[in-house]
């Protein structure tokens, strides 16, 4: 089985692995499955050949003797249910672990995109600098909720899962901003996450892609 991810040809965040290919390469390297990259530009991301894979003309894709899927969280979620490691055995934990991870796209990941997006496209508009503090109160309220919930506890619900590592991703967005900063126990989940071997693995592999690019 050949599996076929798509990543930046230049990642934008120059090889801070903050791309969404992370994710996926970082589950793949956590059930030890190998991949192949295809890197496209963002004029070949809009082509009829990406949109055919990926509607929205975006990274990551993922493909797999002919199966081809995007949206990160989507790839995430086959990938864990056809290994070991990224879901508990157990029903009720690997539903919670599931839960976990629509929590980190559709409930904590929305507010720290919004901080990027009204960034680069609004930086310079007069209403900016009164913008980015409700967004930012938006993040810290989520954070707040988050580190409530996580307490001294390693991971969000026993060992590690797909919840952990798409949290983690989602949160590292926010690194440069100094709110993690303010959340010692959530740096230190981050942290916990980056330790990973797999992490590790994935982080050089695209950081080489962008070395390789310079
Ligand atoms: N919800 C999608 C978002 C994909 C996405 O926003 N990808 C970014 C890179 S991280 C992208 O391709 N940006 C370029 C563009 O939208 O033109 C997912 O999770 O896969």
């Amino acid at each position: 089985m050949t599996i076929t991810i798509t990543a930046f040809e230049r990642s934008p965040d120059r090889g801070r692995g903050l791309a969404r290919d992370m994710r996926v390469r970082w589950a793949l390297e956590e059930v030890g499955e190998p991949y192949e990259v295809r890197l496209v530009s963002f004029k070949a991301m809009k082509e009829p050949a990406h949109v055919a894979l990926q509607p929205f003309g975006q990274i990551p894709t993922y493909e797999e003797d002919g199966l081809v899927l995007f949206e990160s969280g989507a790839i995430l979620l086959h990938i864990a249910e056809r290994h070991q490691g990224l879901l508990p055995d157990d029903a009720r934990a690997r539903a919670r672990a599931i839960t976990w991870m629509f929590a980190a796209l559709n409930t904590v990941e929305p507010p720290t995109i919004d901080r990027e997006v009204a960034r680069y496209l609004e930086g310079d508009r007069p209403w900016y600098d009164e913008r980015l503090p409700l967004i930012d109160e938006r993040i810290r309220k989520r954070l707040d909720q988050l580190a409530a919930h996580l307490g001294d506890a390693e991971w969000l619900d026993g060992t590690f899962s797909a919840g952990d590592l798409l949290m983690v991703t989602v949160l590292r967005r926010l690194e440069g901003s100094g709110i993690l900063d303010d959340y010692p126990t959530l740096s230190a989940y981050v942290d916990r996450g980056q330790a990973r071997p797999a992490y590790k693995r994935a982080f050089a592999a695209q950081m080489a892609v962008f070395n390789a690019s310079l």
